[in-house]
């Protein structure tokens, strides 16, 4: 049956008429009026803590959010996507990355396939393999340790292994140093190959369809590197391939024993759990990726099994929509105050951008409401002395998310309080404000005069009132990452369910894909093709000195 169209929908519309008096509501005053705010608005799940009571809105606000999910089919199509059924209907795919963290028990067949068994066959292979670099065993062609690990790949193929590497940067083995190159830009594998010893290098090449014009270039030049320093025989001891494309991997030189599989049900951007996330198990050894996978895991029981209006996801999921349709807000920043996670912000955007940057629904009509905010976003502190000042006091309403680790892993004292307490600060300050009795009141103090005050007060005036989450981890563990991104992937899936668009398809990056082609046969001397004088411009400008 056709769904109704969104902005149609009865708890669509009743929120839209809500929304009108909620504009008239200011955060410090729910807070004044309900001491039990915080506890009302905050939940434990899968170790993490959500406070979301910062945000401007009141009990049957989230009465009606909660009946829109219910509206939509949120828990239908959750069942559906934990069952398998293939709810990537452009692609006719399964979306299944919950099932690469499940634990060994469990049953799953899709087509005829065995899911629960191959997911567990490549597990034991990687966990072989990683074993063998860690221990020394594994050794480059003259015999020595690897000491550098390449991860070559893009999109998907490296935001995750490199956000998730850099993240648990203090489980990381001793002697090995990884490295992410994605860039077609020559300057990114020059970079690494400049700072790496090819005897000691062991080269991943990370790609889903083996065919990422990006990745297979970046792939050839560092082999043309290493067979100036090897020859072809040495290439298996360091070069890997992870993928789903068998006969591209050995067409590429790489023996098929060294190659670590995955499936077309598991998205790019979902992948990390997969053998994409190999260098993750590199690094941090299996037991770590286990820890990591079973974080997930803890995350995906929840959000299976809790009611909606106790389910952390689902509850950070309706916050968003509520800021986005009827709040307008058109961004999300994320604010991690953790150095480790300073490519969280990147990962996210990714995540949630390319999963639900879509404007036709489920069925291809037009959408009716606004979809993904543009995600973006820098570590605290650093951040705050950039743009938070358009946060706090820009013309837009830019709502935050602040991810913070109760527990360091370094011992220098004074830095975690420190951090902390701006982090909390910030969140207190979005949503106080400060009015103009108190800038007033506080320039009195400074015995300033009167008419400097005047002056001064319109500036110093904070609205507030501006919506913020607030994440708490333990501690930045392995498991405890993993809990964080399934609780990300998570809410984009619901988000995507309620806009009711395919949150699994990229039909942007698939385009991306072959754009560049017929330039590029231009750039290399080919006649040029039909374009606009802009492009022909630029391109006879890039001829003459290619
Ligand atoms: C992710 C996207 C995209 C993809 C890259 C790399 O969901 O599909 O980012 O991961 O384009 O693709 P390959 O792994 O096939 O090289």
């Amino acid at each position: 049956m056709k769904p109704t169209a969104l902005n149609l929908s009865p708890s669509f519309l009743a929120l839209a008429s809500h929304a009108t008096e909620a504009k008239d509501w200011h955060m410090r005053e729910l807070f004044a009026q309900d001491p039990q705010r915080f506890e009302k608005y905050s939940l434990d799940a899968a170790g993490l803590f959500l406070d979301f009571s910062k945000n401007r809105f009141k009990q049957n606000t989230l009465t009606l959010l909660l009946a829109l999910a219910r509206e939509r089919g949120v828990e239908a199509q959750r069942t559906a996507m934990f069952a398998g059924e293939k709810i990537n209907i452009t692609e006719g795919r399964a979306v299944l990355h919950t099932a690469l963290r499940a634990p060994h028990d469990a049953q799953l067949h899709v087509d005829g396939q065995d899911v629960s068994a191959d997911v567990h066959a490549v597990l034991a292979q990687m966990q072989g393999f990683s074993e063998r670099v860690r221990n020394g065993e594994w050794t480059g062609h003259t015999g020595r340790a690897i000491t550098d690990i390449v991860n070559i790949g893009i999109g998907g193929s490296d935001l995750g292994p490199a956000m998730v590497c850099g993240a648990l940067r203090s489980y990381r083995h001793a002697r090995l140093t990884m490295h992410f190159v994605a860039n077609v830009d020559g300057h990114d594998l020059d970079a690494v190959l400049a700072a790496v010893d090819p005897e000691t290098t062991l080269f991943i090449v990370a790609s889903k369809t083996f065919t990422t014009a990006e990745t297979m270039l970046n792939a050839h030049s560092a082999r043309s590197w290493f067979l100036r320093h090897g020859s072809e025989k040495d290439l298996a001891r360091h070069f890997v391939a992870v993928s789903t494309n068998t006969a591209g991997v050995t067409a590429f030189g790489i023996d098929p024993a060294n190659m670590f599989r995955f499936w077309d049900w598991v998205g790019g951007r979902y992948s990390i759990w997969s053998a994409i996330g190999l260098p993750v198990m590199l690094a941090i050894g299996y037991e770590g990726f286990r820890a990591f996978l079973d974080g997930a895991h803890g995350m995906d029981k929840h959000f299976r099994t809790a009611p909606l209006e106790k389910n952390m996801p689902v509850l950070l999921a309706l916050v968003g929509v509520w800021n986005r349709n009827f709040l307008d807000s058109g961004s999300l920043t994320i604010a991690p105050y953790h150095h480790d996670l300073r490519r969280f912000a990147a990962y996210l955007q990714q995540l949630d951008m390319e999963s639900n940057g879509k404007s036709v629904t489920r069925e291809g009509a037009p959408v009716t409401a606004a979809t993904g905010p543009v995600v973006w976003g820098e570590i605290g502190t650093n951040s705050q002395h950039a743009y938070f000042q358009l946060l706090h006091q820009g013309t837009d309403l830019v709502p935050v998310d602040f991810i913070a680790s109760l527990q360091p892993t370094h011992d220098l004292p004074g830095h975690q309080a420190s951090l902390l307490a701006n982090c909390f600060a910030q969140s207190e300050a979005f949503m106080r404000g400060k009015t103009a009795a108190e800038v007033r009141a506080e320039l009195q103090a400074q015995a300033m005069p009167a008419a400097q005050i005047d002056a001064l007060v319109p500036h110093k005036v904070f609205a507030g009132n501006r919506p913020s989450n607030t994440i708490l981890l333990p501690a930045l563990t392995p498991s405890m990452l993993g809990a964080l991104i399934a609780l990300y992937e998570h809410k984009v899936f619901v988000q995507g369910v309620i806009w009711d668009i395919n949150s699994y398809d990229q039909w942007g990056v698939e385009l991306g894909k072959v754009l560049a082609q017929s330039i590029l046969g231009e750039l290399q001397g080919k006649p040029a093709g039909e374009h606009d004088s802009s492009t022909r411009g630029l391109i006879a400008l890039a001829r003459q000195r290619l």
